[in-house]
């Protein structure tokens, strides 16, 4: 099964929206598989935000991301890229879809309260930088033969 990795930024935590965040991966059939709050380090936030050290709100989002106690999960099940994005919404919430996180609770870019990785591999390189692979649990929902044909 395919895995991501999925965070309940600073924001969403300050504002108290880790319940709702995981009750949305809940309930549509993915499974967690790990699961950690922590305030993540200046080092942890530049390998995983690697790609837009160039930009110019790189600075601000480390500063952003580094300031407060996160959330990080291991999310896993058919499809979870691309389902996880669709969950969260476009980066910015003016474009996100209707009904979903940063839609319903989201107005600024550089406050969408939520991450998820972009491609498998992404997924791979990030949940190597927030987990070890012992964090990583084995076990079946009981509702799998219902949300799986
Ligand atoms: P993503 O989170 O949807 O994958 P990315 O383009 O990878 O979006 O950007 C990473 C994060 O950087 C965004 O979620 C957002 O918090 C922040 N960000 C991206 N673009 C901007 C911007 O133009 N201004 C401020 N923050 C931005
Ligand atoms: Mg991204």
């Amino acid at each position: 099964m395919e895995r991501t990795y999925v965070m309940v930024k600073p924001d969403g935590v300050q504002r108290g929206l880790v319940g709702e965040v995981i009750h949305r991966i809940e309930r549509r059939g993915l499974k967690i598989i790990a699961l950690r709050m922590n305030t993540i380090t200046k080092e942890m936030a530049k390998k995983h935000y690697a790609e837009h050290a160039q930009k110019p709100f790189f600075n601000s989002l480390i500063d952003f991301i580094t300031s407060g106690p996160s959330v990080s999960m291991v999310v896993e099940g058919k499809n979870a890229v691309v389902v996880m994005r669709a969950i969260n919404g476009a980066t910015n919430p003016v474009n996100a879809a209707t009904g979903s996180i940063r839609s319903d609770f989201a107005l600024d870019t550089g406050r969408n309260v939520v991450h998820a990785s972009d491609s498998p591999e992404s997924a791979e390189r990030e949940i190597a930088i927030h987990f070890r692979e012992s964090e990583m649990t084995g076990y079946s929902r009981i509702d799998e033969t219902w949300v799986y044909e």
